[in-house]
């Protein structure tokens, strides 16, 4: 894309420092846990050792002697206001604290207050709890057998532990495609349940005021107007109305999906705010935060694909248990229980696909967040993926050969997919070219040639992946209701000078900066001269917030529509102060001048102060405008991901020796923030796919609830990562733009992971479920008689 601006502008497509790292650098960013309110009281948590176990006794007696320590809350407590139980994002209901069981390890049992966060942590300790163990279910498919104990008996008419059925594509075309196939393949898939393990955990301070009766509160959350209208529908009756509660987001450490979701905390907190109006603060500790929230995936896939013997992709047919831990509290469209995995023909042309989700709780905490995903596309990248790279293995065909012979193919976007989707934009072969060039494929094939010969152990992996990102279009997206619109709004002050302000929220990606990017390429005035504003629901235009990679597609739309409703009311200024008609005026970014006449020029800093000194008779006065988006369609960036895996036989680490990876997210704003996000995306690629897992034992207990056994990818644990991109414009986004934000996790594991397959099909691997630790290809390895 050509630079319309120049570098002092910054508009589109400049690589501006990050306007918010200034702060950030020097540790002056202000978190939650940095709030200090006078007079502040302090919460913390009891949680339960079992996963499954009736309540017999909460005795708070020797936890109210402790010096400091004012009040226990227990879910009786809540239960008087009818607060015990909230409604999730996806209309189940959760316990905010239990009245009569627990339903997973490490759940809220009751919750301490005190004047200091040290007194709260000792009368944690000292709060007395029996419990009487209940038969646990931790296996998604043993809870959906005959006879398991049903978990959810506060629902009166629950008879098992099944949660919703869900169906999508043509079954009966499906079914015949496989039975005209010359090839099928089938596997079964585990995607375990991971953690984002954000630098910050989640908390909050929540302030009731009792003299204006206005809530406060400061938390850890994505989407900040959201959880305003859910507060003021859950709490309405007992006095908290809309306009009287202020969910402030401040500097947020990674949210990465995890900081969507409502969690009983910041509910205990604004309860106990409200009840002693004091500022209560809660903040999780690193292990409350690995073992109660934040949870991902946890998907059982059985798929199958079906081909002509030419190598033909024809159909895709997919079972799937979705494991939701007790609740469904996913952070999901309300419309799609599973999210968008039926995006899960990806980057091919199949004539026919159908998939099945069933939903089933167990003694889990509630999963479904998305983990850098846009709601289960990492699940649907990852099963199609691998299964092209099986029917590759399997036909004895190149995977890259496959690849392009199944793409969608450039001249069949706008493509409509077999499930539905409507791909807006693409170009899967160049992408695929890039990185097979940048990589030297050939070479690498022929070097694994003669390292296999050599015994040596190599395989290359690749993955094509479409991502679905920018929800949404509001007559399918929806969150309790919510339509998924985002918004801005901008005022230019009288010395051209601005202020613009968004319904999403910044957790690390830099809208602050790319946000001013967009004006400045609108507008003309320097990026620097534009502030960015977001996350309070005071001042904010309401927006549904930041997932799915949809700032830059919806509110980044927003941005542009807004600027450009400036633009034109700057142009009947520009009419008016240079008597002309406004069909004479030509505008470059920054400036209005008359055709024919260059040097007669109105800049857009003397139009802002036209519009409050001098502006036309009958106009109003001032330079605002505001734009609530509802995005046509969503965009679809993709990429090709190669990497190079080097595996060794004596302990069966998989080392990635390289990693190319070309992406396409359409026009870009600021390629530096774009190149960072896909690093960072890069690295949570690789943590599921090599290292992160959280699993339980047969009662439930939590195996990875600290970083000792849950292993975040260190620096010394990532490769250099090798980026490249296309772009190919989104049609109908009004820059062109396309979401990147998740594009890099979301595409990634399924490249090492084939990778590693590749290195291992002519022992007679087929398949290797993420993680894929050293000790799991080890066994491999022994099992095939080649360990060293
Ligand atoms: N961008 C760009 N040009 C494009 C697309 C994006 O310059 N064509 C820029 C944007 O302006 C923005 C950044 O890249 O500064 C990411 O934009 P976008 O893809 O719109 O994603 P969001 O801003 O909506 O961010 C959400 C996405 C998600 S869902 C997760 S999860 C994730 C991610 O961003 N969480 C993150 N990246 C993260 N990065 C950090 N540092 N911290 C997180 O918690
Ligand atoms: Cu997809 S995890 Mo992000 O949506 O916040």
């Amino acid at each position: 894309m050509a630079l319309r601006t120049s570098p002092d502008v910054g508009g589109m497509g400049h690589s501006l420092k990050r306007k918010e790292d200034p702060r950030f650098i020097r540790g002056k960013g202000t978190y939650v846990d940095d709030v200090q309110l006078p007079g502040m009281l302090y919460l913390d948590i009891v949680r339960s050792p079992f996963a499954h176990a009736k309540l017999t006794k909460i005795d708070a007696t020797r936890a109210l002697a402790v010096p400091g320590v004012l009040a226990v809350i227990t879910g009786q407590d809540l239960a008087k206001y009818n607060l015990h139980w909230m409604p999730t994002l996806m209309s189940d209901t959760q316990m905010v604290l239990p009245v009569d069981k627990v339903m997973y390890q490490a759940q809220e049992v009751a919750a301490v207050l005190a004047t200091s966060r040290y007194a709260a942590a000792d009368g944690v300790a000292a709060v007395e709890v029996e419990y009487d163990p209940l038969p646990v279910v931790v296996d998604p498919k043993k809870a959906l057998a005959p006879g398991a104990p049903v978990l959810r008996t506060d629902k009166k008419d629950k008879k098992d532990n099944h949660i919703w059925h869900w169906e999508w594509g043509d079954r009966a075309a499906t079914d015949r495609a496989f039975a005209e196939a010359d090839v099928t393949v089938a596997q079964d898939i585990y995607l375990p349940r991971i953690h984002v393990a954000s630098i910050e955990t989640c908390g909050c301070v929540a302030h009731f005021d009792k003299v204006n009766e206005k809530l406060t509160v400061w938390m850890t959350t994505q989407a900040p107007h959201a959880i305003r209208t859910v507060f003021a529908l859950v709490a309405g009756h007992v006095g908290l109305a809309e306009h009287k509660i202020r969910i402030i987001s401040p500097d947020i450490g990674g949210g990465f999906g995890g900081k969507v979701p409502v969690y009983p905390g910041y509910v205990i907190a604004v309860a106990a705010s409200v009840l002693t109006g004091k500022p209560v603060k809660w903040i999780e500790d690193r292990m409350e935060n690995l073992q109660a929230d934040s949870f991902a995936r946890d998907y059982h896939i059985t798929a199958e694909l079906a081909a002509r013997k030419d190598g033909r992709l024809t159909a895709l047919r997919i079972k799937t248990i979705a494991d939701h831990g007790y609740t469904d509290a996913a952070a999901n469209p309300s419309k799609f229980p599973a999210g968008l995995f039926h995006v899960c023909t990806g980057s091919y042309d199949l004539a026919a696909a159908h998939v099945v989700v069933d939903g089933v709780y167990t003694n889990k905490p509630p999963g479904g967040i998305a983990y850098r995903c846009s709601f289960r596309v990492t699940e649907a990248v990852h099963t199609i993926e691998r299964m092209v790279d099986l029917m590759a293995h399997q036909l004895g065909v190149d995977p890259a050969e496959l690849r392009m012979k199944n793409f969608v193919k450039p001249e069949q976007f706008p493509y409509k997919s077999a499930l539905g989707w409507e791909y807006d934009s693409g170009d899967y072969p160049a992408a695929l070219r890039k990185a097979m060039e940048r990589i030297d494929y050939a070479g690498l094939r022929r070097e694994q040639a003669d390292k296999r010969a050599r015994g040596e152990l190599m395989g290359v992996g690749i993955s094509s992946f479409t991502e679905i990102v920018g929800a949404g279009p509001s007559k399918h997206f929806d969150i309790l209701g919510l339509k998924m619109f985002d918004s801005c709004e901008i005022r230019v002050h009288p010395t051209g000078k601005a202020i613009a302000r968004f319904g999403t929220k910044s957790q690390g990606q830099g809208h602050e900066t790319t946000y001013a990017q967009i004006l400045a390429e609108e507008l003309g005035i320097p990026a620097a001269d534009i502030q960015v504003e977001e996350g309070d629901t005071d001042t904010a235009p309401y927006g549904l917030g930041t997932y799915a990679s949809r700032s830059t597609p919806v509110a980044g739309a927003a941005a542009a529509v807004a600027a450009r409703k400036i633009r034109d009311k700057a142009r009947k200024i520009a009419a008016h102060l240079m008597e002309v008609a406004e069909e004479d005026l030509v505008w470059e970014p920054g400036k209005f001048s008359v055709k024919g006449a260059p040097d007669k020029v109105q800049t857009i800093q003397q139009l802002a102060f036209a519009a409050y000194t001098n502006h036309p008779q009958g106009m109003e006065a001032g330079l605002e405008a505001v734009s609530y988006y509802d995005p046509p369609n969503l965009t679809y960036p993709f990429g090709s991901y190669i990497c190079v895996v080097d595996i060794d036989k004596g302990t069966g680490e998989v080392k990635v020796r390289r990693f190319m990876a070309v992406d396409d997210c359409g026009n870009i704003i600021n390629p530096m923030i774009v190149e960072g996000q896909i690093h960072g995306g890069l690295t949570m690629g690789l943590a599921p796919a090599l290292y992160e897992e959280i699993s339980y034992d047969e009662i439930g207990n939590i195996r990875g609830g600290s970083f000792i056994d849950y292993l975040v990818p260190t620096a010394m644990e990532t490769p250099r990562w090798e980026t490249d991109k296309t772009c190919t414009p989104s049609p109908h986004h009004p820059l062109g733009a396309k979401g990147v934000g998740e594009s890099a996790t979301v595409g990634a594991p399924a490249a090492i992971a084939n990778a590693v397959v590749d290195a291992l099909w002519h022992l007679g691997v087929r398949h290797v479920d993420i993680p894929i630790t050293p000790p799991k290809v080890w066994k491999l390895l022994r099992d095939k008689g080649v360990t060293e």
